[in-house]
């Protein structure tokens, strides 16, 4: 056994670590070091789950970790909003500077005036939900209600299923039939592929259901291409056969959940030829798949995020949540469904956030409607502190975001690893540490297992963990209780004590530091004792009702813009949002940005293929090069991956996506938006 306080203390050899990057496999590593620093990074074999594969991305993060470009020292701005001149200062002057602007508005304007923007790019529970957490809600800051991920599609799923529990993958080498419903898996969760790679040998089927013929759809059975925004029709299809057909199991549905009358009466209109008509499948394909879905079991449906990146992604995921019911996969091992599986690592997040100390209610801003927050919120945001999170590239109408960061009355700390685009607008920047620096703890999000963190090596240059600025900040600003002065380790003991939730692992900081990973308990038969209002899988939900919601699983279409082009702009395989899009490893691995157009458009338009196009609405343009072919169908444009435009390459994506509200959650809609595309002369 390994003694876990001096891992950052050895000087050669091999420690272990968690993966930190925001991604559902949540890897357990290997860390070689030589001299004092990580030369190496491998899988751990012993995780049960990651069995020692590791992405491409992680493989080379030591080229990440000491780039020549990674901030060593807090900075401060002295060119123009968003030009990035900077020169270094001490870490006193920056807290003092940050203390005094935060003084002084909170008593002019309030401290609402302040807004916290933050997100995943370190899923340490401590660094990216700890620690600030006590001190904003101490601050009285304006709250952050962080939708750009998964909102949407978790609180449909939750209608359906009660909460973010789904089937384990540990048991998916039973699965016979595994249908990847938008989600890139070979890119975005490749251990997931690992395990029905493994599972085909054994016969299993994979069928994978995009807008995209991308990797994922290219290694599946049957690649059933869709129209983005309707693949809740799709599912109502399915539906439609299974009950015309008596494929579905009856007492499952009777024990099992409420309103599958009501739900076999409604699903009557879904006939596979309406359901062609809206999604561009064609119609004995909608039989091929139910009656496919109907035969074979366990089937175990992998819903992504993509598909609820809509106007519609709530009810959407809602929808495709009610299949394993109808035929009864719950009670078979590998078979189901997941979105998410979080809610079986649910911790004690009040003694770790301690809203307590938050003396008086304050606004919350939704975190995909900063541009409309930075322009026009009433009382004005005067200060925005950002964190784990680069929103002048990853937020949607990226162009209205950089126009209202670039305000000069908007006071602006980035603490980041490196100066990213969001930091040029700056005026003072600190410079973080790496997870493999700190203490922390992860849960994952798709496996079940609960991981510790030690720091493997000492902080690089003057760098601080997101909790040391915290605790340094709420000195500065003379907040003396208690909260402020626990460490790392009394965070972790309190988040995972008196946890709140019956699956959580009865584990205590000591056997977590000996096993490094423990699984959540007893999560196989969730499905009997769901969370929702009547206890059982809701196929029609009261809840939504009252709501405002069609209380059963219903087709909406998306938001029509006036262009003729839906485009899909998603996450690429060698970068992690924007994260690595700045390393040139990773560039060199990626290429270039492509468009992906389908033959028939692109003949139509006069466009060849490797050619430049320009794309553009309303809210911004681009200029990506053409990639011309079958991957999508006619009418859709897709590409892939949050560039950097640092070099002034018109590559961001985001600045064409609406910042409009998807039906549920507050969620981001970067995949309805509509353009224009045409050559660039
Ligand atoms: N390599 C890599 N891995 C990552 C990330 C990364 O950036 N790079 N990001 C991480 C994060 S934060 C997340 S949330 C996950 C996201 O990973 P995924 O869950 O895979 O989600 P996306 O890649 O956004 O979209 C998945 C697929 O949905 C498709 N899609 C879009 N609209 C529709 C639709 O209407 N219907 C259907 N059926 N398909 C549609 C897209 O073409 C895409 O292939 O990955 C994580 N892992
Ligand atoms: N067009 C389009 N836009 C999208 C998406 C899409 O598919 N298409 N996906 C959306 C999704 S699903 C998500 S989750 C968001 C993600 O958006 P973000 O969460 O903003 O993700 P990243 O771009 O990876 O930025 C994370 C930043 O955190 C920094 N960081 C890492 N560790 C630490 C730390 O310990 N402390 C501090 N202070 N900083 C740290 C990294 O260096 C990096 O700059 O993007 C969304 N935007
Ligand atoms: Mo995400």
């Amino acid at each position: 056994m390994l003694d876990m306080e001096s891992l950052k203390n050895v000087e050669n050899g091999v420690v272990p670590a968690v993966c930190s990057l925001d991604c559902p496999d949540q890897c357990g590593l290997l860390v070689h070091k030589k001299d004092g620093k990580i030369v190496k990074i491998d899988g751990d074999p012993s995780h049960p789950v990651t069995q020692g594969s590791i992405c491409n991305k992680v493989r080379h993060m030591a080229e990440r970790l000491y780039d020549p470009e990674r901030l060593q020292t807090p900075l401060k701005r002295v060119g123009p909003k968003g030009q990035g001149s900077f020169e270094p200062i001490s870490w006193e002057e920056a807290i003092d500077t940050i203390a005094g602007r935060w003084r002084k508005l909170i008593a002019e304007e309030g401290a609402e005036s302040i807004l916290p923007y933050s997100f995943y790019g370190n899923m340490g529970r401590l660094h990216s939900e700890g620690m600030d957490r006590r001190f904003f809600h101490r601050l009285g800051a304006s709250q952050l209600a962080q939708t750009i991920c998964s909102s949407a599609g978790n609180a449909g799923y939750k209608y359906t299923m009660g909460g973010s529990f789904g089937t384990d993958p540990a048991e998916m080498s039973e699965t016979k039939l595994f249908i990847f419903w938008g989600i890139n898996a070979v890119s975005t969760n490749m251990h997931q592929v690992m395990i029905a790679q493994k599972a085909r040998k054994k016969g299993a089927k994979l069928v994978v259901i995009d807008v995209h013929k991308n990797q994922t759809g290219k290694m599946a059975d049957w690649f059933i291409p869709i129209y983005p925004g309707t693949d809740s029709a799709l599912a109502l299809g399915i539906m439609h056969v299974l009950y015309a057909e008596n494929l579905v199991d009856r007492d499952f549905l009777k024990a099992y959940t409420v309103g599958h009358e009501e739900l076999e009466q409604h699903v009557k209109k879904y006939d596979p030829q309406t359901v062609a008509g809206i999604t561009g499948v064609p119609v004995d394909d909608i039989y091929q798949l139910a009656r496919m879905y109907g035969h074979i079991s366990p089937a175990m449906i992998r819903i992504g995020n993509g598909l609820q990146h809509h106007d519609n992604g709530g009810m959407t995921v809602r929808t495709i949540a009610c299949l394993p019911a109808l035929t009864g996969q719950w009670r078979l091992k590998g078979g189901g469904a997941v979105k998410s599986n979080a809610g079986f690592l649910a911790y004690n997040k009040a003694a770790l956030q301690r809203p307590d100390l938050r003396q008086r209610q304050s606004r919350t801003i939704n975190m995909i409607q900063l541009a409309e927050a930075l322009h026009d919120a009433e009382p004005p945001i005067r200060s925005l502190f950002v964190y784990c999170a680069n929103p002048a590239v990853v937020a949607p109408n990226a162009e209205k975001v950089r126009r209202g960061l670039a305000r000069e009355d908007l006071f602006i700390v980035v603490h980041d690893l490196f100066l990213t685009e969001t930091a040029k607008y700056a005026d003072v920047v600190l410079p973080a540490t790496s997870s493999f620096e700190n203490t922390d703890f992860y849960t994952s999000y798709w496996h079940q297992y609960l991981h510790l963190q030690e720091p493997v090596i000492p902080p690089y240059g003057e760098s601080k963990s997101n909790a040391d600025v915290f605790r340094i900040l709420a000195e500065a600003m003379g907040f003396d209780e208690p909260a402020f002065k626990e460490s790392d380790e009394e965070l972790v003991e309190r988040a995972i004590s008196e946890v709140p939730n019956p699956y959580f692992p009865d584990v205590d900081l000591a056997e977590l530091k000996k096993k490094r990973f423990v699984k959540a308990k007893n999560t196989g038969e969730h499905w009997k004792n769901v969370n929702t209002p009547s206890g059982k899988i809701e196929l029609y939900s009261k809840q939504m009702e009252r709501d405002g919601y069609p209380a059963l699983p219903t087709y909406m279409p998306l938001v029509d813009e006036n262009y003729p082009f839906l485009f899909v702009p998603g996450p690429n395989h060698h970068f992690l949002n924007s994260t690595f899009s700045n390393n040139a490893k990773h560039m060199k691995l990626e290429k270039e940005p492509r468009l992906f157009m389908n033959s028939a458009d692109a003949e139509k338009l006069g466009i060849e293929n490797g050619s430049l196009v320009r794309i553009w609405n309303e809210r911004g343009e681009c200029e990506l090069v053409v990639s011309v072919g079958d991957q999508v169908l006619p009418g859709v444009v897709v590409s892939q991956g949050l560039w950097s435009d640092q070099s002034g390459a018109k590559r961001l994506v985001n600045a064409l996506t609406p910042d409009r509200v998807a039906d549920m959650g507050g969620g981001a809609v970067f995949f309805s938006g509509k353009v224009n595309v045409e050559p660039v002369k």
